[in-house]
């Protein structure tokens, strides 16, 4: 019979008895309730009760206080094979019911095929822009709310002219009437196809899949049908299961990048929510997420670092189902890259919004200053040296330095 694991830490009292809370949690969530149920049947038990299969202390805080980890395996015959059902059974009421954080989940194999995973993943990622060998770059529209097309047309063709990989809307974009969706699409394209002819480079525009969610997929499919390379998607505002059935879609065939917006009201707390790595990495990977965007340990909003390389790990690893490419951001300028490819290796997208906007010599400097940077920690090249050389790196970094840990 196969079985789904959930791990969980308990934050609780040293005197608490956790194992009988662990069995409270297997007999709770699956075929008991809080009082005696005597009428529940031998087989019953046997093929739908959740079973405790390790109970282990994991550290005491400084206030006494002990987190336990305590990981149950549920029948898979108790859910339908979706993300609500599975979150519903594993961390529904649990969830409200004191200081518990969802750690992890452990799929079956069979439960895994279920879920579609990237369509495209990193390697597919890769093929489309010819890039390898090297993280991509990629920039966000900053300050177009209240801006016109042409704003817009000249703010993509200055970023793409920089030499990044992806420009992205800003999450924040909705649908309006000077930046419709459908415009954006079409004169994106445009101005891409012309900066392609002037460079060389592909550049790919992933435009801000939003609105109610029973008409995402009928945008969805018309962004495809006028061209567009990639949807951003604040899948955390909607939910998991939207972005899996967007995935799941054969006509709407274009990689999603989904954005962390929102997701920091479940995975912020130590003693609630989920991990980092579960929601923005496992769980984003295995509903189909070709990108995820999440804090680096580094820039204006920051992650700890095991958290940061928790998501990336999860994004990366070995498995069944294809690679996501992991976005460490938020504050990122070029001082930054060494670090972040450290962390990071050459399967990650560096991003910048106000590091490519804010540069003194524009957008297009922007994208440059980070391409100089990323060239000189891969050939190993001294940054002084290459900053002597390029006046777009010397500049990013006489502005805002080098970070180091
Ligand atoms: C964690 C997501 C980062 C993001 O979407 C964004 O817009 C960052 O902007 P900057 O780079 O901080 O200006």
């Amino acid at each position: 019979m196969s079985e789904l694991l959930a791990t969980y830490v308990l934050t609780h009292q040293k005197d608490e008895q956790i194992d009988q809370k662990a069995e409270q949690i297997a007999l709770g969530l699956t075929v008991g309730s809080w009082t005696d149920l005597p009428q529940l049947k031998k087989d019953q038990l046997k093929k739908h009760k959740g079973r405790v299969i390790e109970v282990k202390e994991k550290s005491v805080r400084e206030n006494g206080l002990v987190q336990s980890e305590v990981t149950i395996g549920y029948p898979e015959a108790n859910f339908s094979t979706d993300l609500p059902a599975v979150l519903t059974t594993i961390f529904g009421k649990l969830s409200l019911d004191g200081k518990v954080k969802l750690a992890d989940i452990e799929f079956s194999t069979a439960f895994k095929r279920s879920l579609p995973g990237p369509v495209f993943g990193i390697e597919g990622i890769r093929s489309k822009l010819n890039a390898f060998e090297r993280p991509l770059l990629m920039s966000i529209f900053k300050g177009v709310i209240g801006r016109d097309m042409q704003d817009l047309k000249e703010q993509l063709r200055l970023q793409a002219l920089g030499g990044v990989d992806l420009i992205k809307d800003d999450e924040i974009l909705f649908e309006n009437p000077l930046t419709p969706f459908e415009e954006r699409i079409k004169e994106g394209k445009k101005i891409l196809n012309e900066t392609y002819e002037e460079t060389g480079r592909r550049t790919l525009y992933a435009v801000n899949l939003t609105g109610r969610t029973f008409d995402l997929k009928d945008r969805a499919r018309k962004a495809v049908e006028l061209g567009a390379d990639a949807l951003l998607f604040n899948v955390f505002a909607y939910g998991l299961d939207v972005m899996q059935s967007l995935a799941e879609d054969q006509e709407i065939h274009v990689p999603i990048m989904a954005h962390p917006a929102v997701s920091g009201a479940f995975t912020s707390s130590p003693d609630y929510g989920f991990s980092h790595s579960l929601l923005l990495g496992k769980l984003n990977r295995y509903a189909g997420a070709d990108f995820s965007l999440f804090p680096s340990p580094y820039g204006s909003v920051a992650l700890p670092k095991e958290d940061a390389r928790g998501i990336y790990e999860a994004c990366v690893k070995e498995d069944t189902v294809q690679k996501t490419f992991p976005v460490p951001s938020a504050g990122i300028h070029p001082g930054m890259v060494p670090l972040l490819i450290r962390d990071f290796g050459l399967d990650h997208v560096i991003n910048a919004g106000g590091g490519i906007h804010g540069h003194p010599r524009g957008a297009i400097g922007g994208g440059k200053g980070f391409r100089s940077m990323i060239a000189a920690v891969l050939s190993g090249e001294p940054i002084e040296e290459k900053a002597s050389s390029c006046q777009d790196l010397k500049a990013a970094l006489d502005l805002w330095g080098r970070v180091a840990d």
